[in-house]
């Protein structure tokens, strides 16, 4: 049932906050104990290995992105080109198969993701149950931040909505009120922890309150902690199929994290590394990921796809690999990317595309978008190899995920890039986390002037 405004949701979610504090122990004596073992990791890897050279920086790679300098530690994930993405070691079908589910389903629950980036360490049915008591006894909002985001125009992007949303829940900081009363910096990480947790709670009600704010009535869901993290919040959203929920829990789980270089990440932990808290580090990172060559393509791949089927109707053409590839031609030759495609790491197809497509099979055969993203990915690789400049011609993981959500009926792809956000906090705050513990310093690589680069080698 939904209920205009949030007495309801709030007194919910305030007598979840009353759930035993036995419930959050077991995390954090975990971390508690990892926390000085991670610190003498540190220690022992800077003794041992201090002065050894990771690689040398061409002057292309400063004017190129920085493509490949590695120069930055980020442990919850790592990209291999041709393998794709490891969260704490595990590929996605390793998650697929070893995180906890909800009870008789197949996806995991990315709260025992969240167990795993933050620990390092695959927890068991009950300590991913705990983590969806900690989500649930920190989710309230504080009162501020609801009739702000009814107060938005529609008209703003959702993304913009969001991470002003984050900006204004900062009121809450555990980390910046410590820090104010002369916390001794070997405890910022206790008080860090406080606002990772309290932040990953508190997203799927903002982002619930922006869609429905956004595109429906503004009436949402009763907050209920009976439910699993992502059960729950597409009951605010507004959905209520078991299916759904799957995907839901599936796309959490892989949006998550893609290890610290990609322009989310790299702007929360560039941001944190000034000591600025866990919201405004985050909301940076989501300034970057509202982008459209990083998030916002999966709003951009729906669009596309959409008009390749309108212009197709128009033009009383079938869908088929030669009209796909005149298509994705008139596309490249307009001077635009094909959303969706290539990737400044990667080198072949993303797993998250193809666990997502895995889904689809399972779930969507018969789909009519479904079917245009299959002819898609039949053509579009060849396409932009024979155009000749990507470097990466293959699927990533938004060519695939606004197909999944329109057959739900989430239907609004402005909206998409939120997900993705609230997904993308999982990776980026836990390792924020590990910054703060282990003293990661701030920031500040060295740049050059053109005029210097000229007078050193011309
Ligand atoms: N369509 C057309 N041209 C493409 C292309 C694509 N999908 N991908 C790359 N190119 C072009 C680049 O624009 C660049 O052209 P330029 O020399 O004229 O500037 C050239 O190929 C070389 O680029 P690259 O080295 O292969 O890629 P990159 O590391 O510079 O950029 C990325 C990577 C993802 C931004 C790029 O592939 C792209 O724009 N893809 C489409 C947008 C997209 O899907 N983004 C989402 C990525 C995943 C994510 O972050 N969520």
């Amino acid at each position: 049932m939904l209920a205009r405004a949030s007495v309801a949701a709030r007194s919910a979610i305030a007598s979840a906050h009353g759930a035993p504090a036995r419930s959050m122990s077991g995390l954090v004596d975990r971390l508690t104990a990892l926390v000085p073992e991670k610190q003498a990791e540190k220690k022992a890897v800077l003794a041992a290995h201090g002065d050894k050279v990771l690689g040398n920086v061409t002057v292309s790679q400063a004017y190129g992105g920085a493509r490949g300098v590695q120069c930055m530690v980020w442990d919850t994930s790592l990209l291999d080109a041709e393998e794709g993405i490891r969260f704490r070691g595990h590929s996605i079908p390793e998650l697929q198969e070893k995180l906890p589910k909800a009870p008789g389903g197949d996806e995991p629950l990315p709260e025992g993701l969240i167990w795993l980036l933050l620990t390092g360490e695959l927890p068991t049915a009950e300590q991913a149950k705990e983590v969806t008591e900690i989500m649930h006894q920190r989710a309230a909002l504080p009162d501020h931040v609801e009739p702000m985001i009814r107060a938005f125009p529609k008209s703003m992007h959702p993304m913009t909505q969001f991470s002003s949303a984050v900006l204004a829940l900062q009121t809450e900081s555990k980390f910046a009120q410590a820090y104010k009363n002369g916390v001794h910096k070997t405890e910022y990480w206790k008080h860090t922890l406080e606002d990772v947790l309290d932040l990953m709670a508190k997203l799927p009600r903002v982002a619930a309150l922006i869609y429905r704010n956004t595109y429906h009535d503004g009436t949402i869901a009763d907050y209920d902690s009976s439910l699993d993290y992502s059960a729950n919040f597409n009951r605010m959203l507004g959905f209520n199929d078991t299916n759904f929920d799957e995907l839901m829990r599936l796309y959490l789980t892989i949006h998550s994290d893609h290890e610290g270089g990609n322009v989310s990440a790299h702007a929360t932990h560039l941001v944190g590394s000034a000591l600025s808290d866990p919201y405004l580090s985050f909301s940076a990172g989501m300034n970057g990921l509202a982008g459209p060559l990083h998030g916002l393509a999966n709003q951009e791949v729906l669009d596309w796809i959409l008009e390749l089927q309108r212009t197709f109707a128009e033009r009383n053409v079938e869908v088929s690999p030669e009209t796909v590839r005149d298509y994705t031609w008139e596309t490249l030759n307009a001077g635009k990317v094909v959303p969706g495609y290539g990737h400044a790491v990667l080198r072949k197809t993303d797993p998250r595309y193809t666990c997502q497509r895995e889904f689809a099979l399972k779930h969507l055969p018969d789909s009519e978008l479904f079917k245009i993203v299959s002819s898609v990915f039949e053509v579009v690789p060849d396409v932009l190899t024979e155009h000749g400049k990507t470097q990466n011609p293959w699927p990533n993981v938004d060519a695939h995920s606004g197909v999944l959500l329109m057959n739900y009926g989430m239907t609004e792809n402005t909206y998409y890039t939120v997900l993705f956000g609230v997904s993308r906090a999982m990776g980026v705050l836990s390792q924020l986390f590990w910054d703060r513990a282990l003293g990661m310093p701030i920031e500040r690589p060295k740049s050059l002037t053109t005029e210097w680069i000229k007078n050193k080698f011309d």
